[in-house]
C-alpha cells in the first residue's frame, strides 16, 4: 500500500479544491483562454514558502505569445484561492502538467471540456509521456509552446485543432517575447521576478528531466540586455534565475553579471559548483546583486556522481568551493539526492554533518526519482526496481523504487530525519555566516523560511506574501549594495583568502 508522507497538513494543503459538478453549460466567449498551473500536495517536511517564491515561467510566456485579438487569464491553484475561474466562460484552456500534477491536469481538462471548452496541455509530461496525456485533452504540445501557441489559436479560431503541435529548437530563442508577467497576481509571489536567461545545461545527468529520451534542448541563450530590460520593467528588488544552470558558460554570465550591475538589484540563480573554477566570476556575480546560489551537490559520494555521469568537481574539493562562494558574501542552498546505488544508511547524518561544516545557509533534500523517460527510469525498470508507476508519488519526497544499500522505509524515514534536523534551532545557528553583520538577518530568513509554515498558509492564503516580504528583501537589497561597496574597494589581493568585511579599505 503507497501512503503518502502528508503528517498532519491543512487539507488545502493536500488535497486539491473541490470542482463544482453542478455548473450548468455556460456560454464559451471567444478569443479568452484561461492558463492554469494545477495544484500538487505540499510537502510538510519542507518549507511551503517555497511555493510562492516565484511562479514558474511556462505560463507567462505562454501568455506573451498570445495574439493581441485575444484575452488571457491566468489561475495558479497552489494560492489558495480555490478553483480555477469559469466566468467568463473560455474557449480555451491551457494547462502546464508536470509528473506530479498530472491527474488533477486530467480532472481540470475534464470539467472544461465538458462544458464546451477546448483544453491544450504542454509542459514536462506531455512531453516525457504524450501518449498517456493525449485521451485527455484535446491538443498536446510537445516541447518549447511559445512557438506554437499562436498556431494552436489559430487552429481554433478555424475549428481546425491538431491533436499535436510539435516545439523545436531552430528559433533563436532571443527572438522569444518577453514572459508577460501583467497577468500575476503581485501580491501573490515573494518576487514576480522569475528570470530565465538560459535553456539547456552542459551536463546531461541520468536523473535529470534534460536526459528524457527525446529532448535534445541544446543550450541557448537570451541577451543579457533582453534579461536586464525585463527586471527594470518588474519593479521588484529581487529575482530568480529559473535557469536550469546558470553557469553553463562562464563567458555570458560574465557578460550578463555586467549588464545587471547599474540595476542595483538583488539576484539568485541554480549554478553547478564548478562555476567557481573562476574566483573572478565569482566577485563579478556579488558586484553585480547576486546574494545566493542554488548548487546541485547531488552527492558526497564521487561514485554516485559517476555512476549518474555528472561532470563535476570531486566532493572533496566542495568544501573549497563553497568557501569562494561564502567568501563573496554569497550564500549557499545545496541540493542534495538521497538513495542513490552507493548510499547506505549512513547518507543521510554524513550530508547533514557536511552541510553544518561547511555552514551551508539552506539545503534541500530530494529522494531519488526515476522521472519517466530518463535513463534512471529505465534502469530501475530493468532491473524490476520500480515500486510502482503512481506518478503523484513521484515528488521527489516519496520512494518509488528499491533502493540498493536499503528499504524504501528507511530513504523515507531518512529523508524525513534530514529536514527535520536541519530545521532544527541547533541546525540553523550551527550553520550561521561568519560575517557577523549578516547573522541577524540570516536568522530571521531562517525562522521565517523554514520554521514558519502555518505562517506561511495564512499569507498565501490572505495574499499577504508580498507584503510580507517586501520589507524584509529590501533589507537585504540595501544590505548587500553596502556589501557591494566594501567588495568594489578591497584589493584583489585581500580576497583571496579572506572576505570583504574583514578586508581593510580605505575609504570605505
Ligand atoms: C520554478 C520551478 C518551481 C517552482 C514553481 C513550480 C510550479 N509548477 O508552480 C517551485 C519552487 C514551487 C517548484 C517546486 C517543485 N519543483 Co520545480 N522547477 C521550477 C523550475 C526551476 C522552473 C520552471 C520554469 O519556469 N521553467 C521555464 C519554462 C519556460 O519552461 P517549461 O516549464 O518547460 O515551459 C515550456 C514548455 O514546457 C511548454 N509548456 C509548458 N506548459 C505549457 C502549457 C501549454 C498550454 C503550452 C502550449 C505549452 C507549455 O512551453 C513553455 C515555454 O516554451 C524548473 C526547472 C526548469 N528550469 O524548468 C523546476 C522543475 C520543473 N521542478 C521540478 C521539481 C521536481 C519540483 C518539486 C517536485 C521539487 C520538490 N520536491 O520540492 C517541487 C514541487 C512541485 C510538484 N510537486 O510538482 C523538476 C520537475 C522534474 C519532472 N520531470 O517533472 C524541474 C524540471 C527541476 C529539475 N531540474 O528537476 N518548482
Ligand atoms: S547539472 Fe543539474 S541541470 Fe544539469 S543535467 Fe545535471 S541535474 Fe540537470
Amino acid at each position: 500500500m503507497i501512503t503518502k508522507r502528508n503528517g498532519q497538513i491543512p487539507e488545502d494543503m493536500r488535497v486539491a479544491p473541490a470542482l463544482d459538478h453542478s455548473v450548468p453549460v455556460p456560454s464559451v466567449r471567444n478569443h479568452h483562454a484561461l492558463l492554469i498551473n494545477p495544484f500538487y500536495p505540499k510537502d510538510p517536511r519542507a518549507s511551503f514558502g517555497k511555493h510562492v517564491l516565484t511562479p514558474t515561467l511556462a505560463l507567462t510566456s505562454i501568455a506573451a505569445a498570445t495574439p493581441e485579438h485575444w484575452t488571457v487569464q491566468y489561475w495558479d491553484e497552489n494560492l489558495l484561492q480555490g478553483a480555477p475561474p469559469f466566468d467568463p466562460f473560455p474557449a480555451v484552456v491551457g494547462i502546464t502538467v508536470h509528473l506530479t500534477f498530472a491527474r488533477r491536469a486530467f480532472e481540470l481538462a475534464s470539467w472544461y471540456r465538458r462544458r464546451g471548452a477546448k483544453v491544450v496541455f504542454g509542459g514536462l509530461h506531455v512531453l516525457s509521456c504524450p501518449d498517456e496525456v493525449k485521451p485527455h485533452c484535446d491538443a498536446i504540445a510537445v516541447g518549447e509552446g511559445v512557438q506554437l501557441w499562436p498556431e494552436i489559436l489559430q487552429d481554433v479560431e478555424n475549428d481546425t485543432l491538431k491533436p499535436v503541435y510539435r516545439g523545436n529548437f531552430k528559433q533563436s530563442y532571443a527572438a522569444e517575447p518577453a514572459p508577460r508577467r501583467s497577468i500575476l497576481p503581485r501580491d501573490s509571489f515573494l518576487t514576480t521576478s522569475s528570470l530565465i536567461a538560459t535553456r539547456g545545461c552542459h551536463n546531461r545527468c541520468g536523473f535529470c528531466y534534460l536526459s528524457t529520451q527525446g529532448l535534445h534542448m541544446p543550450y541557448r541563450l537570451r541577451g543579457p540586455e533582453q534579461i536586464t530590460a525585463e527586471f527594470a520593467d518588474d519593479d521588484q528588488p529581487y529575482a530568480v534565475f529559473v535557469d536550469n544552470n546558470l553557469g553553463s558558460r562562464p563567458a555570458y554570465l560574465w557578460q550578463l553579471c555586467q549588464a545587471l550591475k547599474p540595476l542595483n538589484k538583488i539576484w539568485s540563480a541554480a549554478v553547478t559548483i564548478d562555476v567557481t573554477d573562476d574566483p573572478s566570476l565569482i566577485r563579478e556575480m556579488a558586484l553585480s546583486g547576486c546574494t545566493g546560489v542554488f548548487v546541485g551537490f547531488e552527492s558526497l559520494n564521487e561514485t554516485n556522481l559517476v555512476a549518474s555521469r555528472k561532470r563535476t568537481p570531486a566532493p572533496a574539493d566542495y568544501a573549497r568551493r563553497v568557501e569562494i562562494l561564502h567568501r563573496f558574501g554569497i550564500q549557499v542552498n545545496g541540493s542534495f539526492v538521497l538513495g542513490f546505488d552507493h548510499d547506505g544508511p549512513d547518507v543521510f547524518a554524513r550530508t547533514v554533518e557536511w552541510i553544518e561544516e561547511n555552514r551551508l545557509e539552506c539545503a534541500t533534500f530530494h529522494i531519488l526519482t526515476p522521472y519517466p523517460g530518463t535513463p534512471l527510469f529505465t534502469q530501475m525498470e530493468s532491473e524490476a526496481r520500480l515500486i510502482h508507476r503512481n506518478w503523484d508519488f513521484y515528488d521527489t519526497a516519496h520512494a518509488v523504487f528499491h533502493p540498493a544499500r536499503m528499504t524504501p522505509d528507511e530513504l523515507e524515514a531518512g529523508y524525513a530525519w534530514c529536514y527535520d534536523r536541519l530545521f532544527s534551532h541547533r541546525s540553523i545557528w550551527r550553520r550561521r555566516p561568519n560575517d557577523r553583520q549578516a547573522v541577524l538577518s540570516y536568522l530571521a530568513m531562517s525562522y521565517l523560511y523554514k520554521r514558519s509554515n502555518s505562517l506561511w498558509r495564512f499569507l498565501i492564503r490572505h495574499r499577504l506574501t508580498a507584503r510580507v516580504w517586501r520589507p524584509l528583501v529590501e533589507h537585504s537589497r540595501k544590505r548587500h549594495l553596502a556589501h557591494r561597496r566594501r567588495l568594489a574597494a578591497c584589493k584583489d589581493a585581500d580576497l583571496k583568502t579572506r572576505s570583504p568585511s574583514n578586508c581593510i579599505s580605505p575609504g570605505v
